[in-house]
């Protein structure tokens, strides 16, 4: 079954991670909730990079947590991630999935609802949806969406999606209501002091805006 609980995805990313490293980050925000993980290296080689998904996905052995493997396909067999995760400028879906079997969780990142609508449900499992909000992690992004953009977004979206951009736990409640399974964070938990912590006050949040 390709399902994923996207209530809180981490996105790992090596340099917000440099103080415990990608694998100790993915480590202890499980424990505090995370139920998702993706590694999005944008500057390692292959050897590197495949280096690096392995100790996350030993780090994640037995959480029952999905890896995703963002932008490289060959890395993502070779890890065994459960999951790829790809931009617009990418591989079309088609594609991707017949290079990733029928078992593995595709993902696609959607910046309008043009985007959205393009979606096709039988190959992609889940759709990031933003920048919801400017962000200093992904330099040029696109211009981002507020809560109104996201939720036309998801209104256009024939998948579950996940809100990334600027997403810190005062907006998961918003997140949320414009319709969103979940958020996805890069800097409210990489390079935080406490990364459990960080994940465990994301977690309530979704939970609570979830239940309400
Ligand atoms: N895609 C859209 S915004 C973004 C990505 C990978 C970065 C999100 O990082 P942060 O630190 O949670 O704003
Ligand atoms: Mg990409």
């Amino acid at each position: 079954m390709r399902e994923i609980d996207l209530s809180v995805y981490l996105v790992l990313d090596p340099g917000l991670c440099e103080a415990i490293g990608m694998a100790e980050t993915a480590a202890r925000a499980v424990t505090g909730g995370v139920t998702a993980v993706q590694l999005r290296d944008k500057t390692a080689g292959q050897a590197e990079f495949i280096a690096a998904g392995r100790a996350i996905k030993a780090a994640l052995a037995g959480t029952g947590v999905p890896l995703i493997v963002n932008d490289n396909v060959a890395a993502a067999i070779e890890i065994g991630a459960e999951g790829l995760h790809l931009g617009q400028g990418d591989m079309p879906a088609h594609e991707a999935r017949m290079r990733i079997g029928p078992d593995m969780i595709l993902g696609i990142s959607v910046e309008t609802p043009d985007h959205a609508a393009a979606i096709d449900a039988r190959l992609v499992d889940y759709v990031g949806a933003g920048p919801v909000f400017a962000t200093a992690t992904k330099p040029g992004h696109a211009a981002p969406t507020g809560l109104d953009g996201l939720a036309a977004i998801i209104a256009a979206a024939p998948v579950p999606a996940v809100a990334i951009g600027g997403v810190k736990r005062d907006h998961a409640a918003g997140a949320i209501a414009a319709g969103a399974a979940g958020i996805a964070v890069v800097s409210a938990i990489c390079g935080r002091p406490d990364p459990a912590r960080a994940a465990r006050v994301l977690a309530h949040a979704v939970k609570k805006a979830k239940d309400t």
